[in-house]
């Protein structure tokens, strides 16, 4: 038992290494909440994936700075929390604002396993001490610059090359990056930017061998991902129709995708992925660990999380150099055959550096205690 004592919130900005276009439009930068929790026994950290705008899901910055201050950091502050489910149980009021619950599911996770010494990874129950790394190549402005862009990724040893796609820039791109390398792990991601009306071009990418293709259709329809999944060869992964281990389960077993990318942010926290991950694995259905252009907080939960059994696909774990100049901890470095390794200290295993932290900070404030 412990008690929560404060909250922090903080927004902070970092610019990215280069804009990242996806069929959601543009990032330049990566802009996000980070949260501070002070325990009786530990101070933890956690990062929320919500972006700016509510474009890949409807949660965003403002507006998970809103509900955590407001209500889910005061149902928190000052109350008794056993542990993370504890808290999980105390936050379950709230409907929805899943990203919002992740992150203090990761800061007091963080707390509590830093005052224990044990590490977020034998915390999940991971198996492994490195994991595989696979990049996402956002849309380039020219064939050429993403075959410069694939070469040099692949260059640094990374085991899996995803491409987003939107309708007209897919076909002939995937067919110049695999007809120059036919080997390679490559899938693509539409996040959600196609119709069973284009059932047709999607079968056009049947031909090239792909792992998977990622959320082809709307964000919230299993049922057509269903259908999808009987006209096409490609096998269909979910990201954003998957916002608990509920709807994992109700996909597979509608037969709506075949692969499951898992997030933590995006099911309400590290130990709802676990579950997600269980859920699949019961199944026999693979496993990855996606990105959110995280900074070294949430990728030290990514990594954590993607040792888990289940996850025997690369993930977007890539190195803090593909996203950021400077990030705000000690960067993660994949080695040259394509794995990371899984942080083995207590909690994230990872702390922010104050002066980066300071430099991206746009402003701070704490959770005020509710009368
Ligand atoms: O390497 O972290 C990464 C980026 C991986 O493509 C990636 N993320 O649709 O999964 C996605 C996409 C994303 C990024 C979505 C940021 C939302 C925000």
């Amino acid at each position: 038992m412990t008690t929560v004592r404060a909250i922090e919130l903080r927004l902070i900005s970092l610019p990215l290494v280069r804009p990242f276009r996806t069929s959601m439009g543009i990032d330049r930068e990566k802009e996000c909440v980070l949260v501070r929790v002070e325990t009786d026994d530990a101070e933890g950290w956690g990062e929320c994936v919500a972006s700016p705008d509510p474009s890949y899901s409807d949660e965003f910055n403002q507006g998970a700075w809103a509900v955590l201050r407001d209500h889910l950091g005061p149902s928190l502050l000052a109350a008794d929390v056993p542990d993370a489910e504890g808290a999980e149980r105390k936050m379950a009021w709230v409907r929805g604002h899943r990203m919002a619950k992740a992150v203090l599911v990761m800061a007091l996770l963080d707390a509590e396993l830093k005052a224990s010494g044990a590490s977020l990874a034998s915390r999940l129950g991971a198996e492994r001490d490195r994991v595989q790394c696979g990049v996402s190549v956002g849309i380039a402005d020219t064939t050429e610059e993403l075959l410069d862009q694939v070469e040099g990724y692949l260059h640094e040893g990374y085991r899996r090359i995803k491409l987003k796609i939107e309708p007209g820039i897919d076909v002939d791109r995937v067919s110049a990056v695999r007809e120059r390398w036919p080997e390679i792990a490559l899938s693509v991601d539409a996040n959600a930017a196609y119709s069973l009306e284009d059932v047709d071009r999607l079968r056009e990418l049947d031909r090239f061998g792909l792992l998977m293709i990622e959320q082809p259709l709307s964000h919230d329809d299993l049922y057509e991902h269903s259908l999808l999944s009987t006209k096409i060869e490609t096998p269909v992964c979910l990201d954003e129709s998957i916002r608990s281990s509920a709807d994992a389960r109700a996909a597979i077993e509608l037969g709506a995708c075949r692969i499951v990318n898992i997030k933590q942010g995006r099911v309400g926290g590290l130990l709802e992925a676990v579950r997600t991950h269980d859920v699949c694995r019961e199944r026999g259905v693979p496993v990855w660990c996606g990105g959110m252009l995280e900074t070294g907080i949430g990728r030290a939960a990514n990594l954590a999380l993607a040792a888990l059994p289940g996850f025997t696909l690369p993930g977007d774990t890539s190195s803090s150099k593909r996203y950021f100049e400077e990030d705000i901890t000690e960067p993660f470095v994949m080695a040259s055959d394509g794995t990371m390794p899984v942080p083995r200290g207590p909690g994230l295993g990872v702390e922010p550096l104050p002066d980066r932290l300071s430099a991206s900070t746009l402003r701070t404030e704490g959770v005020a205690r509710k009368e």
